[in-house]
């Protein structure tokens, strides 16, 4: 009998063994990809990509013994990074199994899902004060989701909110373990470290580390491998990928895929699954909610807007000082190098991504982070590696929440420092909310004469997460009017920004256009080549840009504008098809004719230009000079030589010291440098005076043109006043009225 027993229970284990999917002989092998034909071969050998970076570039993938001899045959440059992918599964099964789940040393190796939850429960059975565990929800197959909310005692309604969660992808075994070192040491160092404690009783965590409870326990069961959730799509396959299902951007450009077979499958609609949902409205739920970091493996990155579009988010600058600060803190633990900056541009487009949803939504500073390591290993990370792992990314997480705690809000784009005369202005602000931020409801525009007594309060309402219109009053030409934006924080103090007791000043004066061109429609007087142009390729003309690595794919006129100058706008078959070659191509405008009328103004030249040179074998050796003639086009003086490559339209306004009534712009794009590639674009160029209200028919000096000022003109006409000479000539005659009335009505003065 017992014998019996034994014997079917052998069968049953065996059979649990066999339906664990293997991989013998796999190769996980790196990728050296040139172009986009090459990145479509070898993505035809392997249906498991592991990383890749945005274009061309390394490519981590999973083959087998057959794809791994054609990728061989095919000559591509490649490194094995593991040899055979299931001596590591089998190494990492059989500690696993010898060692038990329990307490002892619970970092020290990787723990599975009734681990994580019963180390949930302990942590918040034995720190009562510092957290609060709950069931947030349920995944597809009825698995709990479990939160755990970490703050200082007392009341946290006042608190700025950061949620972290971990293991949206099952493979990634790094990314729950990390999230659990988190909360082990704040509660751990509340009592002990003063800089803990000052976070924990100024900011609240919630923590979520398994955010994909049945991907999990698939990777433990049944396929090491497996990545996206356990959803039946029908046919054969099997998930979606939870980070492509969140509500911003879904599905938009090539940063998912809509096949249920793909990795990156978004599923049948925005929040489709339950994990997404539940962790949306989680996050929905907390008005506070300044942040949220999701955490990955492998590559060593950290992530910031946006996934789905190369375009830089409002609050650029604050992410690129965070991103810096952030490597460099992990850095500092155990000298790792992790890489900083937006998804989209630093590991590849990315769709449906959690922090996307949570700045494009919520207006949350929305992390995407990638563990250790680099490829060693990959999602096989050795086991010695959870606690360093945990120890320099816990610096970084600190270091947002510190930041979070600090910082009320900033603008993210200046206010204007020029506002119409007589009439009011209505200008969009555009702020980032960080910890300490006004009230939704509380913010106000505030604002006064320069120098004069108190402030009046004007309207300032939120038109977006991180956008406003405020409204300044018009004021006499010449004012000046000093302004601030105001608002209760969530701890009850008053908020101010810029903080302190600096303001924004703004000018109001009068503006007059001299010369506008936006390129649309097509077919303005402005000349292509110049002596010494030497360009074969690549030559300056109106066009709808086609997109490449170099090259913008719209231009910068609002629609319904599509045309700017670019030197030519076709993509062709590679970055380098129709760059500039051999030389330089020249663009001048036509004339730009008048001075203006606004006596006293300002002169200034505006343009927008792209410009790329950063691409293709031999970056940055060239550069483009911008110049401006004063004489029609006999002399030119060097506005500015561009090198700069923004990878975006960049705003230009350049005061003009003498203006002249026969100023023109030029660009010369040029190549120089051997395999240099090289791409401009020019759009939306303007002239402009900037002045107050000496029109020379505004007799009375008001700022307005009206019947008061003929009658002012008779006036002095008739007693001979200097000022009713309008010819200039010494007499006061019929041809002095003409010419005044000439000038009133708009024409020469
Ligand atoms: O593709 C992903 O979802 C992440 N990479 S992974 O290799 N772990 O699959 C990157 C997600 C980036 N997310 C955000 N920046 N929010
Ligand atoms: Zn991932």
């Amino acid at each position: 009998m017992k014998k019996y027993i034994l014997g079917v229970l052998s069968v049953a284990l065996a059979s649990v063994s066999a339906a664990q999917d293997r991989f013998d002989g796999h190769r996980v092998v790196r990728v050296e990809v040139p172009d986009s034909r090459t990145l479509m071969t070898v993505l035809a050998l392997t249906d498991d990509v592991w990383t890749h970076e945005a274009g061309p570039g390394p490519l981590d993938v999973r083959l087998e013994p057959d794809a791994f001899a054609q990728l061989v045959a095919l000559g591509l440059p490649h490194r094995v990074l593991i040899d055979d992918l299931q001596v590591l599964i089998d190494e990492e099964r059989a500690r696993l199994a010898a060692a038990p789940h329990g307490d002892a040393g619970w970092f020290d190796d990787f723990k599975n899902n009734a681990a994580i939850i019963a180390k949930l429960e302990e942590f918040a059975a034995t720190h009562p004060d510092l957290c609060q565990l709950s069931v947030v929800g349920q995944s597809l197959e009825s698995r709990p989701m479990y939160a755990l909310r970490v703050t200082g005692p007392g009341n946290s309604e006042d608190r700025p909110v950061i949620f972290i969660h971990g293991c949206q992808h099952a493979r990634e075994w790094i990314s729950p373990m990390t999230v659990m070192f988190y909360i082990e040491q704040l509660l751990g160092g509340y009592g002990s470290d003063p800089n803990v404690a000052a976070i924990l009783d100024n900011v609240e965590f919630l923590f979520v580390p398994m955010s994909n409870p049945d991907g999990y326990q698939w990777t433990w069961d049944v396929n090491r491998m497996w990545r996206k959730n356990r959803r039946v799509s029908g046919g054969n396959c099997f998930g979606v990928d939870i980070n492509r299902n969140w509500g911003f951007q879904w599905g938009n450009n090539n940063g998912s895929s809509g096949d249920p077979c793909s990795d990156i499958y978004r599923g049948t609609a925005p929040f489709s699954e339950p994990e997404t949902q539940v962790m949306r409205d989680y996050m929905a739920a907390e008005p506070n909610l300044r942040a949220s970091i999701d955490f990955h493996s492998y590559s060593q990155l950290i992530l910031s807007p946006w996934g789905y579009t190369s375009e830089l988010p409002p609050a650029a600058s604050m992410f690129d000082g965070l991103n810096q600060g952030m490597a460099s803190a992990v850095g500092a633990v155990h000298g790792m190098t992790y890489t900083a900056g937006p998804t989209y541009t630093t590991i590849y487009p990315a769709s449906g991504v959690a922090g996307d949803w949570s700045y494009g939504v919520l207006g949350a500073i929305g992390y995407g982070w990638e563990l250790r390591d680099t490829g060693q290993t990959g999602f096989l990370l050795p086991p010695e590696q959870i606690v360093p792992t945990g120890e320099e990314n816990y610096e970084a997480v600190k270091l947002l929440a510190t930041f979070i705690r600090d910082s009320a809000f900033e603008f993210l784009a200046s206010p204007p420092a020029v506002v119409a005369t007589q009439t009011a202005t209505v200008f969009g602000v555009s702020v980032q909310v960080i910890g300490n931020g006004p009230l939704p409801g509380s913010e106000t525009l505030r604002w006064r004469v320069k120098g004069s007594g108190t402030y009046a309060t004007s309207a300032l309402s939120p038109t977006g997460p991180t956008t406003y219109e405020a409204t300044l009053p018009g004021m006499a030409c010449g004012t000046v009017l000093e302004f601030f934006l105001e608002g209760e924080s969530l701890n009850g103090a008053t908020v101010r920004l810029p903080s302190g007791t600096a303001v924004f000043e703004a000018l109001s004066a009068d503006t007059e256009v001299l010369y506008s061109e936006t390129f649309d429609p097509v077919g303005p007087a402005w000349t292509v080549g110049a002596p010494g142009d030497t360009a074969t390729r690549g030559i300056w003309g109106i066009m709808d840009p086609e997109p490449t690595a170099a090259q913008p794919g719209d231009d910068h006129t609002p629609a319904p504008g599509v045309n700017c100058f670019v030197t030519d706008g076709r993509a062709g078959t590679s970055v380098g098809a129709w760059d500039v070659d051999d030389g330089a191509t020249t663009l001048t405008s036509p004339v730009f004719s008048g001075v203006g009328t606004l006596s006293g103004g300002e002169t200034r030249v505006v343009y927008h230009r792209w410009y790329s040179n950063d691409q293709g074998a031999a970056p940055n050796a060239d550069s483009m000079p911008v110049r401006l003639s004063r004489d029609g086009g006999a002399t030119w003086q060097d506005l500015e030589l561009v090198t700069e490559n923004a990878n975006a339209w960049v705003r230009k306004e350049f005061v003009v010291a003498d203006p002249t009534a026969s100023m023109r712009l030029r660009f010369v794009a040029r190549d120089e440098g051997a395999g240099s590639i090289v791409e401009a674009g020019v759009d939306d160029v303007q002239v402009l005076v900037r002045g107050c209200g000496t029109h020379k028919a505004d007799c009375e000096g008001d700022g307005d043109l009206d019947v008061f000022d003929y009658l002012c003109f008779l006036g002095k006409f008739s007693v001979q006043d200097p000022y009713a000479d309008f010819e200039g000539d010494g007499d006061w005659d019929l041809f002095d009225f003409l010419a005044f009335q000439d000038c009133f009505a708009g024409g020469g003065c």
